[in-house]
């Protein structure tokens, strides 16, 4: 499919998808989220596709949602229109890993698209920040709710509250990010994680993303109970019996989804 607002590129069975809105820093708009969530679905579906790569430019990841679209908008618009929570949560809905490969600004809903990836990547130019409250509003995409999980209390306060931005040592120290790359090595570094990734059985990577989310959805006791079921449930796949026998045999395992 033909997109204006990203660009999407299959190499070697990872799906690179570039936020492309380079006059408005990769403002999040209704045509951007749009052809993200139809992007992300499509990488879903397609069989190639073992694990997606969501970037943007060196200068910005996203400078967040589109002000100047929304500085119009009433409260009644965003009520019943219920701005972008259809594509958010398409965007969500993957089942697949998806690695955020984030260089430059990633503010208000561009921190927040980051973080709803499973992890985050960074370069030494990254800003994370929430300053949604400069503009007399406050975050509106997981800003007060996943940053306050991955930082704690009193770091997402200070964030939220003052506006200010997070470097990119900070975010690592705070466990925002993963790793953080000089700039120029970003996408070589999110690419090969990404690739080895999909070397493994497509079967426990999901399997996998399913039991760390569910770590933020329930109690401590019913995240090990349902990890363990997981972990049992794995010994029924061919993929298992093929990783042990690798690993025993000392050869590399050659994983068929099944
Ligand atoms: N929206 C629209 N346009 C933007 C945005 C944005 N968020 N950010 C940058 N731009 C545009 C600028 O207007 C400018 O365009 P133009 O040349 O036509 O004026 C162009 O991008 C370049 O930007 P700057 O000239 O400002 O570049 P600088 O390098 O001087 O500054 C900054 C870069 C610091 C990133 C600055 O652009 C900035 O502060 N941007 C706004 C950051 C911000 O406040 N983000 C939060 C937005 S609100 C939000 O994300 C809420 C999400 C929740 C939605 C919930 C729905 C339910």
């Amino acid at each position: 499919m033909a997109y204006e607002t990203i660009i999407v590129e299959i190499e070697d069975h990872v799906a690179l998808i570039k936020l492309n809105r380079p006059d408005a820093l990769n403002a999040l708009n209704e045509q951007l989220l749009s052809e993200l969530a139809t992007a992300v679905g499509e990488a879903q579906q397609n069989d190639k596709v073992r694990c997606v790569v969501l970037t943007g430019s060196e200068k910005a990841f996203a400078a967040g949602a589109d002000i100047k679209m929304m500085s119009e908008k009433s409260f009644v618009d965003v009520f019943t229109e219920d701005l972008f929570t259809a594509d958010i949560d398409a965007i969500q809905r993957i089942r697949k890993p998806i690695i955020a490969a984030v260089s430059g600004y990633a503010l208000g809903g561009g921190c927040e698209l980051a973080m709803m990836c499973d992890f985050i990547i960074c370069s030494d130019t990254a800003k994370f920040g929430q300053p949604e409250i400069n503009l007399g509003v406050i975050a509106g995409l997981g800003g007060t709710q996943r940053l306050t999980r991955f930082v704690g209390k009193s770091k997402a306060m200070d964030m939220n509250l003052t506006g200010r931005f997070m470097d990119a040592e900070e975010a690592e120290r705070s466990g925002l990010v993963s790793r953080v790359v000089p700039v120029k090595k970003l996408m070589e570094e999110a690419m090969s994680a990404a690739q080895k990734i999909a070397e493994k059985s497509m079967i426990s990577v999901m399997a996998a993303k399913e039991s760390v989310n569910r770590s933020y959805e329930t109690t401590l006791r019913e995240g090990l109970l349902f990890e363990r079921r997981v972990f049992h449930s794995l010994f029924a796949s061919e993929d298992q019996k093929e990783g042990m026998a690798a690993f025993t045999e000392k050869r590399q395992a050659q994983f068929r989804d099944k």
